[in-house]
């Protein structure tokens, strides 16, 4: 029986544990209702009386150790699982989940259409493939017409008659169709060019187009809301001016420039030394447009407008290659910042 003691007194000694289930089972084994220390209690009760006490001591030395052991165990166990099951709620985040930021496209898309949206123009969208007929030849533009060079876009090898639209008033086009004037409406969106890539050019680009079509509409009506969207957009001091241009689609055109915004007209790199930067191009829309979308143009005026969304962004940002735009260089893309 010694024997034995000593022999559980090394394997208690000696044992080692990685779970909470390996702690369970030594205990089971040792001190359970048949485990091994427990069984060598039950034989103590046959030992003779002269040897008790020496039997007694070590027996109890084995039960103290093993439960010493267990116990410590158990301790180091539960403390560690404790460690990784409650989070600590005071660190700091996890370091690589930043905030998005908006596009600056998309921002200033959304400041040019807050300041029509107040002179009461809805927003209209519509489809990137268009057909033929509403991206050109409704628009003034029919095949052969010398002024589709100007505009030459990709088109959809299984049906020619399918176009990446040029210009979003194919939207203000399927619009005119459909509803009666008064109609106000600008068109945000992205359209397509055949051009090589460079710092002033993109095959792809953003435009607002705008369209304002009731009884009276005039050219003074057509100034006075582009004068409006310049101030809201550029500030309160800052000067339009209308130069005399052809669009196929408007009839008198217009290129209007503001005055420049870096050197208030003084002169500089921006507005190559002239104080003026062209912004957008407008005019009364043709009667000829009016008529080939169902609409009275005996009865009905309208004035029409169209500007790209990157160029009044790098004016306002002072923003000088293109490219950045289409780069996703988070670098760039940081600094700008919207509600
Ligand atoms: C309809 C009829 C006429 C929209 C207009 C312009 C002048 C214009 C260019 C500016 C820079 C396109 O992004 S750009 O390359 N646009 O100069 N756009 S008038 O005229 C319309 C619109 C809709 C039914």
């Amino acid at each position: 029986m010694l024997e034995k003691i000593a022999r559980l007194s090394e394997e208690v000694k000696a044992s080692t544990v990685n779970s909470l289930e390996e702690i369970e089972a030594l205990r089971i084994k040792w001190l359970g209702k048949k485990g091994e220390i427990t069984e060598l209690f039950d034989a103590f009760k046959t030992v003779p009386p002269e040897q008790k006490k020496e039997f007694g001591q070590q027996l109890n030395i084995l039960k103290t150790s093993a439960l010493d052991k267990i116990n410590t165990w158990k301790q180091e166990f539960e403390s560690q699982v404790t460690d990784t099951s409650v989070p600590d709620l005071s660190l700091p985040g996890f370091p690589s989940v930043q905030n998005g930021s908006r596009h600056p496209l998309s921002i200033v898309k959304n400041q040019i259409i807050a300041i029509f949206s107040r002179m009461g123009f809805t927003v209209s969208e519509g489809r990137e493939i268009e057909d033929d007929w509403h991206n050109f030849t409704a628009l003034n533009t029919p095949e052969n017409h010398p002024a589709r060079d100007m505009q030459d876009t990709f088109y959809v090898n299984l049906n020619p008659e399918m176009v990446l639209r040029t210009q979003t008033s194919s939207v203000q086009v399927h619009i005119m169709q459909s509803h009666k004037p008064p109609i106000r409406t600008i068109s945000p969106g992205r359209v397509y060019r055949n051009e090589a890539i460079s710092a002033r050019a993109h095959c792809q680009f953003h435009q607002v187009e705008g369209l304002y079509i009731d009884e009276k509409v005039s050219f003074a009506d057509l100034k006075q809301t582009l004068l409006y969207f310049t101030r809201e957009m550029f500030g309160a001091d800052t000067k339009i001016r209308l130069r005399p241009s052809y669009f196929p689609f408007t009839e008198p055109s217009a290129e209007m420039d503001i005055s420049c915004t870096i050197c208030k007209g003084k002169g500089c790199n921006v507005c190559k030394y002239t104080g003026w930067v062209e912004i957008m191009g407008c005019g009364m829309v043709d009667p000829q447009v009016l008529i080939n979308c169902g609409i009275s143009e005996t009865k009905y005026k309208g004035f029409a407008f169209g500007m790209g969304i990157e160029r009044i962004t790098m004016l306002k940002y002072q923003v000088k290659d293109l490219r950045l735009f289409f780069e996703n260089d988070l670098r760039f893309l940081k600094q700008f910042t919207s509600a």
